[in-house]
């Protein structure tokens, strides 16, 4: 019979594109049961056709449950994400809480599928948006060329902050238009917004390149630069990968992009490259950069997958490539990925 589908934090950006997302393949689920805090309960939210009304967080909620998909801040889902599985669901939690402990395997069905299986708390993680916009690529250059150090410095939409950012920079834009001149003496732009454009990315945004995503840690890192470091080493099964990042927010709604730079253990070519690219899952090759083809953050917003191109030999360093790689930050940075590994479990549970 089919599994019923709860999605845990309804309301939010991203709990829109599940909901996109669950309505394109309706017919392979059950139930599906949206929940988010209390103050959202009683609302009435589309999937496709259907309506169903929000129902507020509790135990109760989930009964019945076969998958849950959690949106939710850390703390939030560190609460609640032991409720669900203690009531029988297998849950896939979009946040950092569970990421990194051994008993939540980490999954991208490009890097690690089989590890949905090893799931002894019926508890998965999902990566963070900016570490699975860059794995469909890295994958299978790892696959094939054994990834042995990269260096990846990221330019990050304002929707990874989630509505409150996007908004944020829209309400910048808005306020520095019509900007002629804006953005050519110092202090200008930060005295057209005020200290409150410092609020939602640490610095205006309108005008600006931030070098600045999540919060400070030890060593002047951010926590979002140790997520690529740590999460893909668990994702590519590569616990002592090299790892230099720098994560960095730009003024875009939706698509986080990535420049790389990877050295693998063994000879590899632009060619050899472009054919593991363009066989990978998940990943269109965009490179045709004479005709001005490459991957960019707007043709990224909305679609499926990531794209990468930009594909380059190091000049000065053996083994290695350069490449550009850019994906929807909610789609495949969040919704998408939960939405696979749904399906991983689906094909387990009622195929096998
Ligand atoms: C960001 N990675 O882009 C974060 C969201 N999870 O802010």
């Amino acid at each position: 019979s089919k599994l019923n589908i709860a999605i845990v934090g309804a309301t939010g950006v991203v709990g829109s594109i599940m909901r996109e997302l669950l309505a394109a393949e309706r017919e392979k689920w059950g139930e599906i049961r949206l929940i988010a805090s209390p103050r959202s309960a009683g609302k009435v939210l589309n999937v496709g056709d259907e309506e169903i009304t929000v129902q507020a967080m509790s135990p109760e909620v989930f009964e019945g449950i076969d998958i849950a998909h959690f949106d939710l801040p850390d703390e939030v889902s560190a609460e609640w994400v032991p409720v669900a599985a203690e009531k029988g669901a297998i849950v896939i939690d979009k946040s950092a809480h569970f990421r990194m402990e051994d008993d939540v395997p980490l999954v991208a069905p490009e890097a690690n599928p089989e590890d949905v299986r090893n799931r002894p708390r019926n508890i998965i993680a999902n990566a963070n948006c900016t570490t699975l916009t860059l794995i469909p690529s890295i994958a299978p250059l790892h696959r094939e060329f054994g990834l042995a150090s990269m260096s990846v410095a990221s330019y990050q939409a304002a929707s990874g902050g989630g509505k409150a950012g996007l908004e944020a920079l829209y309400e910048q834009v808005n306020k520095t238009t019509p900007a002629d001149g804006l953005g050519t003496k110092p202090g200008d732009v930060r005295e057209a917004l005020g200290e409150e454009a410092n609020e939602a990315f640490g610095a205006p945004l309108a005008w600006n390149v931030v070098p600045k995503v999540g919060g400070w840690r030890d060593g002047g890192w951010t926590s979002e630069e140790l997520k690529v470091r740590n999460e893909s080493r668990k994702m590519l099964g590569h616990p002592t990968l090299k790892v230099a990042s720098t994560c960095v927010r730009v003024p875009v709604a939706i698509g986080h992009a990535q420049a790389v730079h990877a050295t693998f253990e063994n000879d590899v070519t632009v060619e050899q490259a472009r054919a593991v690219l363009e066989k990978a899952e998940g990943v269109t090759v965009v490179d045709d950069p004479g005709n001005n083809v490459y991957p960019t953050s707007i043709d990224s917003a909305g679609i499926s997958g990531t794209q990468v191109g930009r594909l380059r030999q190091s000049v000065d360093f053996p083994n290695s490539l350069e490449f550009f790689t850019v994906g929807d930050n909610l789609i495949k940075g969040a919704a998408e990925n939960s939405m696979q590994v749904a399906e991983l479990l689906r094909k387990e549970l009622t195929e096998s």
